[in-house]
């Protein structure tokens, strides 16, 4: 049996920087990534992403944009992780380090792609172009992706 574990990710955008932070601890640390984590029980989506970035940014953001929806598999994990994906370029505060993440605005021509995960190459495209869009990613492991299904999508379904 399989089942789906809900997560954000909010990657915020000031031209021409992108504002991403190294997780420190837990699932994909020592990656460079957007800020998100789990919906809980009760919450809507968007006010999971909303309080993720708060925590792991201290930065406020009440103008979320869904833009993507990515799903992932890992051969032999029975849970398929399925994260939301917003963006905005419209927020407060200015981003600290936490105890999850140690935040770094980047240029959008030199994302470390190197050094996140390897689907991020495939997708950040699109959401740097306005995009919306809609994927699926196997993975061996953690740095290996076995076959995916990506594209551009006219609306995300619920
Ligand atoms: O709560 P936790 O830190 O475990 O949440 C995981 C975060 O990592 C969440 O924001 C979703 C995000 N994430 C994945 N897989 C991938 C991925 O393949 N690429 C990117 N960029 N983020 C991912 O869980």
């Amino acid at each position: 049996m399989t089942s789906n574990k809900l997560l954000t990710l909010v990657l915020l955008r000031q031209a021409p920087n992108i504002l991403l932070g190294m997780k420190k601890r837990g699932f994909g640390a020592g990656r460079w990534n957007g800020f998100g984590g789990k919906v809980e029980p009760g919450e809507t989506i968007k006010a999971a992403a909303r309080r993720e970035l708060l925590e792991e940014s201290c930065v406020v953001c009440d103008d979320l944009k869904e833009v993507g929806h990515l799903k992932f598999e890992f051969i032999g994990e029975p849970q398929i992780l399925e994260v939301h994906v917003f963006t905005s370029s419209n927020f407060e505060g200015e981003p600290k380090e936490t105890e999850e993440m140690r935040p770094q605005w980047f240029e959008e021509k030199s994302i470390p792609f190197d050094q996140m995960w390897p689907d991020d190459l495939h997708w950040f495209p699109l959401l740097l172009n306005g995009k919306t869009f809609s994927g699926y990613f196997l993975f061996e492991g953690h740095n290996k992706i076995v076959r995916y299904d990506l594209g551009e999508v006219e609306s995300l379904k619920l």
